[in-house]
């Protein structure tokens, strides 16, 4: 496959181009006979494909030359998938489990052959449907912490994270999307950008609020300069599958050495998002309930992520940052040291978790949990709210102290009406 020149694969042209690759059949047979294959890519850059036998599934990933969700008129790198693939690899290395296997890898075709997980669904589509899953805030916890820490100058070899630094700027293409699409875009009026209509009042506000713009560039020039841990780059509902009782996480090819609160910061906004969602996707009898146990997955995410990174702070300390020679070998503790870089990995959470608050409900690329509300009214009302706290974080985000004062604010914030 890798001698030919990249071309998109297609149902017809799968099995045929990749019926003779060894660790694709491992998986589902050689005799592409029975193979059966459904394009199934519902994201917005890559065509993915499922092909299924009797010997088992697999995924097939392929990047696409162009942003799908636009066409052909917005050109993007097919390297994004060689980041991905690296990304994943790290991954797997630093929580082992955590991410699907990959199979192999076809860097000229931009193709990434990895496990189906099965039968999980995509996390956005079960907050959308009211369901519950054990053990997802510890696992999504455990994942943000070990990957910031294990990432980082806290415990690589200084001279690897530096050339592994330098090999993710080349990621540039997928950087600039992040730069533009939710630092920047949301808080003027871009070309493809669209909201719901009877926002105005609050997009008004946002829009001219020079204290917050302010903050948010801030956190733009920390995402840009700040390379302190390799970031999933994209940890929103749609990056994370689950079972009842299993999450794993996919799709890391906006992958950035980037601030250590980053990923967790995206994750809870997308939690937030889905919380103030919720009144129009079911009636009020299951409706508190279900947004309680939302915000106790926030609470106990970042309690998780707390207690992780704790642990490897005192047991993986092996990078030149915070070295046990400063502190412990002299008999002094490193506490306080610890607790201020968890407040100052939350206060980057908290600031980037407003921005994007914004950027699903403003920018080009919104999210399915207020998306699927048809009753326009309703959705403008709740993405009011969601607005309205997502700047509030951003101006604050120093003065949150903690995931518990958080979700008091999006409770104070969803019995609020501003339309
Ligand atoms: C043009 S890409 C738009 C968005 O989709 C991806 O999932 C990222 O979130 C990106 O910002
Ligand atoms: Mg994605």
């Amino acid at each position: 496959m890798s001698s030919e020149k990249y071309e998109p694969l297609t149902i017809e042209t799968l099995a045929a181009r990749l019926g003779s690759v060894d660790a694709i059949c491992k998986v589902v047979g050689d005799d592409t006979s029975k193979w059966k294959i459904d394009e199934v890519g519902d994201g917005n850059l890559n065509l993915v494909y499922t092909v299924s036998s009797e010997s088992g599934n697999i995924i097939i990933k392929q990047a696409l030359p162009y942003v799908r969700l636009v066409g052909d008129s917005w050109p993007l790198p097919l390297s994004r998938s060689f980041f991905e693939h690296e990304v994943l690899v790290r991954q797997a290395k630093r929580d082992p489990g955590s991410v699907p296997v990959i199979y192999y890898f076809d860097k000229e075709q931009a193709i990434i052959a990895m496990e189906m997980l099965l039968p999980h669904i995509i996390l956005r589509k079960k907050l959308i449907a009211g369901e519950y899953i054990n053990g997802l805030a510890q696992r999504l916890g455990e994942f943000c912490a070990r990957n910031a820490f294990r990432g980082s100058d806290l415990s690589l070899q200084t001279a690897d994270k530096k050339s592994d630094t330098a090999m993710f700027q080349g990621n540039l293409a997928l950087m600039a999307i992040t730069e533009n699409l939710v630092f920047t875009e949301p808080y003027f009026e871009a070309e493809m950008n669209h909201h719901t209509e009877g926002l105005d009042p609050i997009v008004k506000i946002l829009r001219s609020d020079v204290k917050m713009k302010s903050e948010a560039q801030k956190m733009l020039m920390k995402f840009t300069s700040n390379t302190e841990t390799l970031c999933h780059g994209d940890l929103h509902s749609g990056s994370v599958m689950c079972t009842d009782n299993e999450t794993k996480v996919i799709d890391p090819e906006f992958g950035f050495y980037g601030p250590m609160g980053f990923d967790i910061g995206m994750l809870i906004s997308n939690y937030l998002m889905a919380y103030f969602s919720q009144p129009g996707h079911r009636d009020s009898e299951k409706l508190s309930e279900y947004q309680n146990w939302i915000l106790k997955v926030i609470e106990e995410t970042f309690e998780t992520f707390q207690q992780e990174f704790k642990k490897l702070w005192n047991f993986e300390r092996t990078g030149i940052l915070f070295p046990s020679s400063m502190f412990e070998d002299q008999g002094d503790s490193s506490d306080f040291a610890l607790n201020e870089m968890l407040e100052y990995i939350w206060q980057d959470a908290v600031a980037v978790c407003g921005i994007e608050m914004h950027r699903r409900v403003l920018s080009l690329a919104h999210n399915a949990d207020f998306e699927e509300i048809n009753d326009t009214k309703k959705r403008s009302q709740l993405e009011a709210r969601n607005l309205m706290m997502g700047r509030e974080l951003i101006l604050n985000n120093k003065s949150i102290k903690n995931a518990s004062e958080l979700t008091s604010l999006a409770k104070k914030f969803n019995s609020e009406n501003y339309l």
